[in-house]
């Protein structure tokens, strides 16, 4: 439970790997179980942070990396102070598609920004998920995904599989470092076996059903 009264869970991952997907499947979960659920998204949740987040994924305005960290958190900002941090004052469970681990894998692993300015607006932010879900699929798999969907590319889609590989490297040693808090989940199988390993390790970590 984080220390504002509900559980505050975030999934991470590369692009494609079934985060938005698996997020609404276990928020639809945990709602049929009675629970009061926010499903939210970063960079976004809140009028003011989608509004950021066209910035940001605009690919025909070019930002400094810096710029981009600080705008996502600047999003980020808004993002808890008016959803998140009121949902978890209510007991409510926060389900947020992306938070700054995101930040530290695309920006900092990703782009150069170094780790410490990172931390430094974490702890700005000073709220910390309860758990983190690493969803994990090869790059591969993801790509063929993506394709599938058809759907423009954005900022960071156009980037090379270079930086990809530096993503992915960041999230793995992420997890690594915070064994208590990160999961990592196998993102291959069909997205209601997603759910299914999600939902076992929620009761794992809470104890909750
Ligand atoms: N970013 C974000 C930063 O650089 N710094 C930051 O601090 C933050 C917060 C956000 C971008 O911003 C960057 C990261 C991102 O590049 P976005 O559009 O929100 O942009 O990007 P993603 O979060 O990567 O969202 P995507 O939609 O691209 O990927 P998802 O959510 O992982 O995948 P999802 O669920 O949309 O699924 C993709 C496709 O696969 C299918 C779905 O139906 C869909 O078509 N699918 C599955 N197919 C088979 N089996 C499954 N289990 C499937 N799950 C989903």
């Amino acid at each position: 439970m984080s220390s504002t009264g509900g559980l505050f869970i975030t999934l991470e991952g590369g692009e494609g790997a079934g985060k938005s997907t698996a997020a609404a499947g276990l928020a639809a979960r945990l709602r049929a179980e009675g629970q009061e659920v926010l499903l939210t998204r970063e960079p976004g949740g809140t009028k003011g942070a989608e509004a950021i987040r066209g910035v940001l994924l605009d690919q025909d305005l070019p930002l400094d990396p810096l710029a981009q960290t600080m705008l996502h958190f600047a999003a980020r900002a808004d993002h808890v102070a008016h959803s998140i941090r009121p949902a978890l004052a209510r007991g409510a469970t926060v389900i947020c598609d992306r938070f700054y681990d995101s930040t530290m894998a695309y920006q900092s692993y990703g782009q150069g920004v170094a780790l410490a300015d990172v931390r430094a607006l974490i702890r700005l932010i000073g709220l910390t998920p309860d758990i983190t879900f690493l969803l994990e699929l090869p790059e591969e798999d993801a790509r063929r995904r993506l394709a599938a969907r058809a759907r423009g590319t954005d900022r960071y889609e156009e980037m090379g599989e270079a930086f990809f590989t530096r993503v992915q490297k960041g999230f793995a040693a992420m997890a690594a470092a915070e064994p208590g808090r990160f999961v990592k989940i196998d993102a291959s199988p069909p997205p209601g076996l997603v759910v299914d390993a999600l939902c076992q390790a929620l009761r794992g970590r809470t104890g909750r059903r």
